[in-house]
């Protein structure tokens, strides 16, 4: 008997040493953050310093890509390393079977302590996790409320980037430290109606946005990106989205709405500051381009303001890491569920595989592995998240995860990865109106399939068009390009298995 307590005791303790050694993970996922707007990917606006630390201590992958880009389906992605049609999340409306095989289920199985915290959206409650505390559906910006565990929702007080944050840290405080850990911080900003924090209202009012390159898009020879219902002109809207108490053109409309759930306090700050750019609106009338420019002013504003909050949180995180002596043994990602459109085409939101929603941000330090301040070239989509996870934790990713990991990149940064990620997007009909597609992205091509009740392709090279506005599938669609890249993109439909693709390609439409 006491052989055998001995021997227990120095399996356990054998376990423990080697659970020391393996790496801590945190995961920060944000929503909609758009490449554009952050300074490791070259924005100037400032927003960013703590996510841009990561950038100089850890590496920066310039060309991450997610297959589906929209929140729920990019957050099933991550979970399973599966393609939308694997695992059952296609669109928004989807709901998730959390019991099938995720990767935290697998690291809690191998003695990792899990939580995921803030945004989750798959309408399902998670499983697998050791704890979880989630906000409903989108979330909210102010007071927001927590579903928890137990099942039951708790109203809160405070903005919801700093309360997803105090709940990630508290949980960390509290967890057990004998085993390695992996949290997923899930933020709401900067989604949509972007709703900055008290304290950084105003902090754009002196910035003059320029316009995007392709601001005034005429959507020449691109069907699906004329009918879209995303764009700053029409569907963004001076009430529903910029604030503004005077537009009651539409049902939506409530700049109150915006102060329901806040304090008197709040509200009163927040009204102050917005009824101010609302009496300078209506002295001012724009009407024309000047009134679409207020507009893109105003919607960078709000948009970059609420970056501030998110910024400043990673950066408390980051701080926990360096007083906790946890920094050297802490994995940090930055990444958002999918890119946005910051005036790119006249746009908002996201759904399109065109390069600002397409293309996610994704931030790594791993210290005493990856070299710091590296960027990296390789493609990389977001379904190989999960096996390169899985293989830094220790653990073998299972046969059936479609993603492969990029693990090895940590330590041979030149070395070669993918040749094409792959993209295909479900939500039609639906908000904002994007037309279903699918496609391949190589590191100089793009080639689209949009299907449905209009069958149409789409094919722009990257290297003379990064703006994608020459759609040249009609000039060259007999020569050896288009044939390479639909034998590549024909291989990509039957290696995922993505039947709904290989069906339209069948038709020979
Ligand atoms: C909400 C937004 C949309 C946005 C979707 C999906 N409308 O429905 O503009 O495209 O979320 O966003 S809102 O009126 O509620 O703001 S996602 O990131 O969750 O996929
Ligand atoms: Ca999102």
């Amino acid at each position: 008997m006491k052989r055998i307590v001995i021997f227990i005791l120095s399996l356990s303790c054998a376990f423990s040493s080697v659970a020391q050694q393996r790496p801590n993970i945190i995961i920060i996922i944000s929503d909609d953050h758009a490449l554009s707007t952050i300074g490791a990917y070259g924005s100037t606006y400032g927003a960013t310093p703590h996510i841009d630390r990561i950038a100089r201590e850890g590496a920066t992958f310039i060309h991450t890509f997610v297959n589906n880009s929209i929140c729920a389906p990019a957050r099933a992605t991550l979970l399973t390393g599966k393609y939308s049609h694997a695992n059952g999340l296609r669109d928004n409306h989807d709901e998730f079977d959390s019991r099938q095989d995720i990767f935290p289920r697998r690291m809690k199985n191998a003695g990792f302590q899990t939580a995921w915290i803030g945004k989750w959206h798959l309408k399902t409650y998670p499983d697998g996790f050791d704890y979880w505390n989630i906000v409903p559906g989108q979330g909210q910006y102010y007071n927001p409320s927590f579903i928890s565990m137990k099942g039951d929702t708790t109203k809160s007080t405070g903005y919801c980037t700093d309360i997803i944050t105090d709940q990630a840290l508290q949980w960390l405080d509290k967890r057990n430290t004998s085993q390695p850990f992996c949290i997923v911080v899930g933020q709401k900003a900067p989604h949509r109606t972007w709703m900055p924090d008290l304290q950084d209202l105003g902090k754009y009012d002196q910035t003059k946005f320029p316009l995007p390159p392709n601001f005034y898009d005429s959507y020449d020879q691109r069907i699906a990106a004329k009918n879209q219902d995303m764009n700053l002109a029409n569907t963004l809207k001076l009430g529903y989205d910029l604030k503004m108490k005077s537009d009651t053109s539409d049902q939506l409309n409530s700049a109150t709405a915006f102060t329901q759930r806040m304090n008197i306090a709040q509200r009163k700050v927040w009204n102050a500051y917005y009824d101010k750019i609302e009496a300078d609106f209506l002295q001012q009338k724009p009407t024309g381009n000047a009134l679409l420019d207020w507009k893109f002013q105003r919607y960078m504003k709000d948009y970059l303001s609420t970056t501030l909050s998110l910024d400043r949180n990673v950066g408390r995180i980051l701080d926990y890491l360096d007083q906790h002596q946890l920094a050297e043994n802490t994995i940090v990602i930055y990444t958002s569920d999918q890119g946005f459109y910051m005036g790119e085409h006249g746009w908002f939101d996201k759904r399109f595989m065109y390069e600002e929603s397409m293309h996610t941000p994704f931030i790594v330090r791993y210290p005493g592995v990856i070299k710091p301040g590296i960027s990296m070239p390789q493609l990389i989509s977001n379904v190989d998240f999960a096996p390169t996870l899985l293989t830094v934790a220790g653990i073998a990713p299972p046969a059936d995860m479609q993603g492969r990991s990029f693990a090895d990149l940590f330590k041979n940064p030149t070395a070669k990865f993918r040749d094409a990620v792959y993209y295909h997007y479900y939500e039609f009909p639906g908000e904002h109106s994007v037309m279903k597609h699918f496609g391949i992205r190589t590191e100089r091509y793009k080639l689209i399939r949009f299907y449905g009740e209009q069958n149409f392709w789409e094919l722009y090279d990257l290297k003379t068009d990064p703006h994608e506005m020459k759609n040249i599938y009609a000039q060259v669609k007999s020569g050896n390009l288009v044939a390479d890249l639909k034998k590549k993109l024909k291989d990509l439909t039957v290696t995922t298995n993505d039947e709904v693709a290989l069906k339209v390609l069948g038709d020979g439409r």
